[in-house]
């Protein structure tokens, strides 16, 4: 697709310089404007080495930042960011760099959104399309920007793109070929400003989808947003117990998909998958559904499968101390995530490590789970006194300094056997640089003890 000639780029994070990065390389005029001090902006700008071929702009957008014919927005840019409505007021269009990057590229798209799992699936579906001999591209939450490497792929390329609400609010044209809604929690309700809109946001994915397929988990709501669905493309349930017609299901460790008339028929085995715990049963039910649709065969699928053996950050085995095995689930940044971490284990097994900034979770929803399963919990960050009101009058829950301090305070009150757990339920931003430097730093000092 032809780019206009003058283009304003918004946010100056890893979306921004490569959306700035790819514009300018077409030839466009680029400003790079950012909120962020003008230091900050120009040190990232050099670093990138687009010193000469863009314009960039911090501490806020300035009227030139208006003299475009498109405007680019990072996901972090919130929708009620005035710039929004001054570029409706100028009649200047404005997208996402998800929705730049897909308009710029000639291959087939995956998408896959959702409140907990995506980064886990998306990396499962890549791999599993690989094992397929299928040229793919892995990006978009995730963190490689969509606009760096979708442009690349060929027609038979398939981008498997991670998508957060934040992505799907500045989408336009956008229209993958298999959609994915793996669930729905509450989450990031300092941004959005309703659970409505925060889902709405995920639905947002099919908007522009005809023929495709839309895959989505059993639950009360997308069961209602399915009927919504049907006419315009075929959908698939996924889950541990779906009765009834067109889903994947794993039944005993195998997994089978049913057809409309009730028909089942055996895809492959998940024997050899590495990943611990119901839920990444679920997922890999989710890329199985998508290697079939994209043609590949059951060996190779189970082939993919085998080779995955699970992201940082996410239920990560770090160490051992003393006999308590320490687990890095730094990415859990919302309660449900830390439900499912904690389900995992057995009853007065955990150290829990929790704690940061909250992000407006519900956590009196899983206090009698972290009562059971918890033989203490350690707090740190600016979340600690809401948790510690919460959790106080049914697990004992002490307040340490910082990580360092929960680390040495659960070794000394924990047993052989028992299991360590950083899973914060709450953002890292009030103590570290993003989750994985907590997990990072987690699983240093882990490493430094560690007796195995
Ligand atoms: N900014 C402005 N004006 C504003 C708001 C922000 O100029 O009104 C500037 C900030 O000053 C900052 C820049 O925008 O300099 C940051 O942009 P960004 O927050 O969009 O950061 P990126 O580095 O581009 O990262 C984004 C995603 N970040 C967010 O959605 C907050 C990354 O997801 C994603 O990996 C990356 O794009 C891929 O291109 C991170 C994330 O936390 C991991 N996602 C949330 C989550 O997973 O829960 C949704
Ligand atoms: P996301 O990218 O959506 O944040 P991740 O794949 O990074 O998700 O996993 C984050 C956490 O979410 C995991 O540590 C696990 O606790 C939980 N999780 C993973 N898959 C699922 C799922 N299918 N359903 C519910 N929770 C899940």
């Amino acid at each position: 697709m032809s780019l206009p000639k003058k283009i304003t780029v918004i946010g100056s994070g890893g979306s921004g310089i490569e959306a700035a990065r790819y514009c300018a390389e077409k030839g466009c005029s680029v400003i790079l404007s950012d909120t962020a001090d003008t230091e900050t902006v120009q040190a990232r700008v050099e670093k990138a080495q687009l010193t000469k071929l863009i314009r960039c702009e911090g501490d806020g957008h300035s009227e030139d930042a208006f003299e475009c014919d498109l405007m680019v927005v990072s996901p972090g840019v919130p929708a009620t960011a005035p710039i929004f409505e001054e570029c409706q007021k100028r009649k200047i269009s404005v997208i996402g760099e998800v929705e730049l990057g897909y308009r710029e590229s000639v291959a087939q798209f995956v998408a896959v959104t959702g409140s907990a799992g995506k980064s886990t699936t998306v990396s499962l579906i890549n791999t599993v399309l690989n094992a397929g001999g299928k040229e793919t591209a892995l990006c978009g939450n995730i963190g490689t920007p969509v606009v760096e490497v979708a442009p690349k792929l060929s027609e038979n390329g398939i981008a498997v793109v991670e998508v957060s609400s934040f992505q799907l609010e500045t989408i336009e044209t956008f229209a993958p070929k298999i959609a994915v809604i793996l669930n729905l929690a509450p989450n990031h309700l300092d941004r959005h400003a309703s659970l409505e809109e925060y889902y709405s946001a995920k639905f947002e994915i099919v908007r522009n989808m005809k023929d495709g397929l839309v895959i989505l988990g059993v639950q009360d709501e997308l069961l209602v947003f399915a009927e919504s669905q049907l006419a315009k493309n075929r959908v698939l349930f996924f889950g541990k117990h779906v009765v009834g017609y067109n889903s994947v299901i794993d039944r005993d460790g195998n997994v089978v998909f049913i057809d409309a008339d009730g028909k089942e028929s055996l895809y492959s085995s998940l024997g050899n998958l590495q990943l611990t715990g119901e839920h990444n049963v679920l997922n890999a039910l989710v890329a199985a559904a998508c290697a079939r649709e994209m043609g590949i065969a059951g060996e190779e699928f189970a082939e993919g499968i085998a080779q995955f053996g699970g992201l940082a950050h996410r239920m990560e085995r770090v160490g051992s101390i003393n006999g308590i095995a320490c687990f890095n689930d730094s990415k859990a940044t919302t309660p449900e995530s830390m439900a499912v971490a904690l389900n995992s284990f057995a009853s007065k097994s955990v150290l829990l490590i929790a704690g940061g900034k909250d992000k407006g979770g519900d956590f009196r929803s899983i206090t009698s789970l972290v009562a059971e399963k918890c033989r203490f919990v350690f707090l740190i960050g600016t979340a600690s006194e809401k948790l510690a009101n919460t959790w106080s009058a049914k697990v004992p829950v002490i307040e340490a300094s910082d990580l360092r301090d929960a680390i040495l305070r659960a070794m000394a009150a924990g047993y052989p056997g028992d299991i360590l757990l950083l899973s914060p339920g709450c953002a890292s931003f009030d103590m570290f640089k993003s989750f994985e430097d907590r997990g990072d730093q987690f699983r240093a000092i882990i490493q430094e003890l560690d007796d195995e």
